[in-house]
């Protein structure tokens, strides 16, 4: 097997990223998913930066193998977040729920291979300009906070309006995905949900469980209204919000709500009250496994369909 263009710019085995999943994406999964010859990342999220610092360094000692942090930017100590991660030496940074453009100088500076997530081909442009290196084009089939439009439409416009790598994102689970994404003219996947339910992902098992009974119309998407729109398994939280939607309640409100609702259900395993944030993919997920046994089915399974399809095209 040859390596991709994203497989040498990164210098990994497999072109798969793993999800920078908020509260989930630690240096447990993170090592897991680089030991095994894809791209693990650390989560930044609203965490401490001190914390992400101890996640780095514990990565470091997990692995020789490249990892990356994933910087959301919503958050209130993203800028600093920013500057910590240069201090660490971190290789790869991806970004989401925001535009870095304010951060890439001096990212780029430090040598750093930079991959926004983009879900417009607006952004993606915007991107290209200001010097990312490749493009996470994620749909709304995704997990946690999404755009509009769906992977299938969006990763083919992307890939004609730019000249760099596109990793398609947003319900890719096995490896059926992993050919449809390499159809559409990606170089490479990024996968959350699947790893949800790796062996080294440390989150709650009642979470774990609600991913692996998930079918494929259990996942909602709450707080359009609040222009941060969020995909999570349906529950009791999600049908609060639903109810507030109907209210027009103010941003407030959803905030006082949604505050802590992740971290609870994550860590806490309170799958009632909290968020359980997944992708439209979970129904398609049933079992546990490794990162590595998940990296080599998906990828033994592409190629398998690829040379299938092979056959009548
Ligand atoms: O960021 C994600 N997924 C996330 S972040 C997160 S934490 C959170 N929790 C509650 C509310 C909001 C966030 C949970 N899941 N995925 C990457 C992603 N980025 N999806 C969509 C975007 C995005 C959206 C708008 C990227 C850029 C963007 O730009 C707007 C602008 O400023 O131009």
């Amino acid at each position: 097997m040859r390596k991709s263009i994203f497989c040498e710019m990164v210098n990994i085995q497999y072109p798969i990223i793993q999800g920078g999943m908020a509260w989930v994406a630690d240096s447990s999964l993170a090592a897991a998913v680089s030991n095994a010859g894809g791209l693990g990342l650390i989560a930044a999220a609203n965490a401490p930066v001190d914390y992400v610092r101890e996640e780095i360094r514990k990565a470091k000692k997990l692995t020789d193998r490249p990892f990356g942090v994933n910087i959301m930017l919503l958050s209130d100590n993203a800028e600093e977040m920013a500057h910590m991660v240069c201090e660490e030496g971190v290789k790869v940074i991806t970004t989401g729920a925001g535009n870095p453009g304010k951060y890439m100088e001096k990212w780029k500076s430090h040598g750093i291979i930079v991959m926004p997530v983009v879900p417009s081909v607006a952004l993606a442009k915007r991107m290209e300009r200001y010097g990312a290196d490749a493009l996470i084009v994620e749909g709304c089939e995704a997990g946690g906070h999404i755009g509009e439009l769906t992977t299938m439409v969006l990763v083919p416009q992307v890939v004609d309006a730019v000249r760099i790598p596109v990793i398609a994102a947003g319900g890719i689970g096995d490896g059926r995905g992993v050919a449809a994404a390499f159809m559409l003219g990606a170089s490479g996947v990024q996968v959350g949900t699947r790893f949800l339910v790796a062996h080294e992902c440390t989150i709650h098992t009642n979470y774990k469980q609600r991913v692996l009974s998930a079918k494929d119309i259990d996942t909602v998407v709450t707080g359009r209204a609040t222009g941060h729109p969020v995909r999570s398994i349906r529950n009791q939280l999600s049908r609060k919000f639903q109810l507030l939607e109907k209210e027009n309640a103010s941003p407030e409100q959803y905030e006082e709500m949604g505050r802590g609702a992740l971290r609870i259900a994550v860590r806490e395993g309170d799958v009632d009250r909290g968020s359980i944030m997944a992708g439209q993919i979970a129904g398609l997920i049933h079992k546990e496994q490794s990162c590595r046994e998940i990296i080599e089915e998906m990828f033994a399974e592409a190629k398998e369909k690829i040379d299938k399809a092979n056959q009548w095209i």
